[in-house]
């Protein structure tokens, strides 16, 4: 309907008064804020194991760690997230390099992080005091506000997959950050203290022990290739998976993000999966390929891959795997957002992802 010169006058001011009072109407946003399924900017990602530890062992090489500077991570860039060092709108990928008989100075911080070993041996992550020793597949927590610092006592590098829910914490704006005190790293009570406490799913009576806010701190891979073992006999496949756990309550062992593993076994693929929710994979053993919305990659041990928010994911493995894989899924949980869906039919493969090339 055509309106009058004069009242588009006023509607025209109506704008202008709008903005310079710092107000937008919602009839005038587009869909990009509220599109009929998720749109994300996350793109399906890969970094692969060769480029990862060539350019960490340039790093080992050239870059010290320093009281300040302090962890010599190279975090992986979503290219969809306007440059920023997230692997996802939610969390932080990237891998550590710890030389031998380097130490990363103590600190903590309110985002909550893991690593998961992927090479080493001989090295600890203190946690609040608890010396853990890291074995490859091992799974490590430092939950928010915990100080942390890490030891190398062997001639040998270490490699591990930092995930951290950083990304999120910075959006929240709730990010605090404290480097330890005096000394550079926290004085040790004592090695694996929290495994001996809770390691077996089992918590000692008394207040005092049950004041920790994360109980358990540390995952042996032992035991996830037990679980995954005995889930593959017991008829699973082409893919089990596990999910680590709180012992004392059974939630998320960080509360922000899962922390999952997955076996999987050749001879056919998954169903397609949609998810809300960004899932990012580390394949700790074995090959294989998946296909994220259509485009293929073909994946080995150490690469890691990203599935953005409802995108349709099925697997296959060519030998057998294991892929760690965190995910922001408690996030949704939490505000009852999570959806998930298995489509019917396999995905025709589009394409097929070759770093920026593709
Ligand atoms: C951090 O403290 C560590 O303690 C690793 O090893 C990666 C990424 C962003 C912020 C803090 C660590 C990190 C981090």
């Amino acid at each position: 309907m055509a309106v009058g010169a004069s009242v588009q006058h006023e509607i025209d001011q109506l704008y202008l008064d709008l903005e310079t009072s710092d107000l937008q109407p919602l009839w005038t946003q587009g869909p990009a804020l509220q599109p009929f399924q998720p749109a994300p900017r996350t793109k399906a990602w890969m970094w692969e194991w060769e480029t990862l530890v060539a350019l960490a062992q340039r790093a080992g090489k050239l870059i010290t760690i320093d009281r300040g500077g302090d962890r010599r991570v190279l975090s992986m860039v979503n290219p969809g997230l306007g440059g920023l060092p997230f692997i996802t709108p939610t969390l932080w990928g990237a891998i550590q390099y710890l030389n031998g008989h380097e130490q990363a100075p103590g600190h903590r911080h309110t985002a909550g992080a893991v690593r998961f070993v992927l090479q080493g041996e001989g090295t600890w992550t203190t946690v609040n005091g608890d010396a853990i020793d890291m074995s490859p597949g091992d799974l490590i927590l430092t939950p928010s506000w915990h100080w942390h610092d890490h030891t190398n006592e062997s001639d040998d590098a270490m490699v591990w997959f930092d995930g951290l829910d950083l990304p999120l914490v910075y959006m929240l704006e709730a990010g605090f950050f404290e480097p330890y005190p005096v000394e550079e790293l926290q004085p040790v009570r004592g090695h694996n203290l929290s495994e001996k406490l809770y390691g077996n799913g089992t918590a000692p009576i008394g207040p005092e022990e049950r004041d920790v806010t994360a109980p358990l701190l540390v995952y042996r891979y032992t035991h996830s290739d037990r679980r995954l073992s005995a889930l593959v006999e017991m008829g699973g496949g082409p893919l089990v998976g596990i999910e680590f756990l709180n012992p004392l309550t059974g939630s998320n062992a960080i509360p922000t993000f899962s922390n999952e593993m997955y076996r999987l076994v050749p001879g056919s693929r998954t169903m397609p999966v949609r998810k809300v929710g960004n899932s990012v994979f580390l394949v700790f053993k074995g090959s294989g390929t998946s296909i994220v919305d259509g485009k293929r990659f073909d994946w080995r041990q150490g690469d890691v891959f990203v599935a953005p928010s409802w995108a349709a994911v099925e697997h296959e493995a060519s030998e057998q795997a294991d892929l760690f894989v965190i995910s922001d899924r408690p996030i949704m949980q939490a505000l009852g957002i999570f959806r998930s869906e298995t489509l019917d039919d396999h995905q025709e493969e589009v394409s097929t992802f070759s770093g920026h090339d593709s």
